[in-house]
């Protein structure tokens, strides 16, 4: 079930519509998928990416989303928005010992370890593809990345996820790693591609996801000609 509600005082910024290769990975995703786990209720505000709104610019300063509004508190940063419903329910993120530094552990371990290499394998694989500079750069990017996936792939052995339960940890890991879905360098870690795979299995990621493609359908250029 959404956990959309145009009353909801949690309100969810995301766009109106984005080009194929960004469909399904926008960061919106990412607070979208923790209400649906936390049974949050929120609304969605939509910002059209091809010609940003003032209010998106004063927000987020690189102009970007998701930003969340809780009644007169602004956030921006996806991880940021994890932790704020984090702190609203036990679910998303434990509430002391071990278990809650694993999770904030994991958070910022999926940010700042593991998300730049995806944004470079992306660069170097898709956007400056057909580059000199990027067909040079490929192969010490996969030997880093393999690098980097080899603890994950140890941690997750026989584990379902990053810490005891389901956090905000692992929403963050599990978008982080989509970037590289489907690549063999995910499949050359088996048990980090399960955990992908389980991740996006979940009802409230599938939700998510069904909400955040909806909205682009819904504004899909080709629709709005000649209204
Ligand atoms: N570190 C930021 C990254 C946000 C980000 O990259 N947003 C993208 C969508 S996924 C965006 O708005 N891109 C359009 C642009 O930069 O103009 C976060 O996690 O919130």
């Amino acid at each position: 079930m959404t956990m959309i509600d145009p009353g909801a005082e949690i309100e969810i910024t995301g766009y109106q519509w984005v080009p194929d290769f960004a469909r399904g990975f926008v960061r919106d995703l990412r607070p979208r998928w923790a209400c649906e786990e936390a049974g949050i209720r929120y609304r969605e505000r939509l910002a059209d990416v091809r010609d940003k709104p003032g209010w998106l610019l004063e927000a987020q300063p690189w102009g970007q989303v998701p930003i969340m509004r809780d009644g007169d508190i602004v956030l921006f940063e996806s991880g940021a928005t994890l932790l704020h419903l984090g702190e609203k329910s036990e679910a998303l993120l434990p509430r002391e010992g071990q278990a809650r530094a694993d999770a904030l552990s994991w958070l910022l371990g999926a940010f700042n370890s593991i998300e730049p290499a995806m944004f470079e394998f992306t660069n170097v694989t898709a956007f400056a593809r057909g580059e000199e500079w990027a067909k040079l750069r490929r192969p010490s990017l996969e030997e880093f990345i393999a690098r980097r996936l080899a603890p994950l792939e140890q941690r997750l052995d026989g584990r379902e996820w990053l810490g005891e339960s389901f956090t905000i940890a692992d929403i963050a890991m599990v978008t982080v790693l989509r970037a590289i879905g489907g690549s063999k360098l995910l499949a050359a870690h088996p048990a980090v591609e399960a955990y992908v795979a389980r991740g996006e299995a979940r009802p409230g990621f599938a939700q998510a996801m069904a909400d955040q493609l909806a909205a682009f359908d819904r504004n899909a250029p080709e629709q709005n000609q000649g209204e």
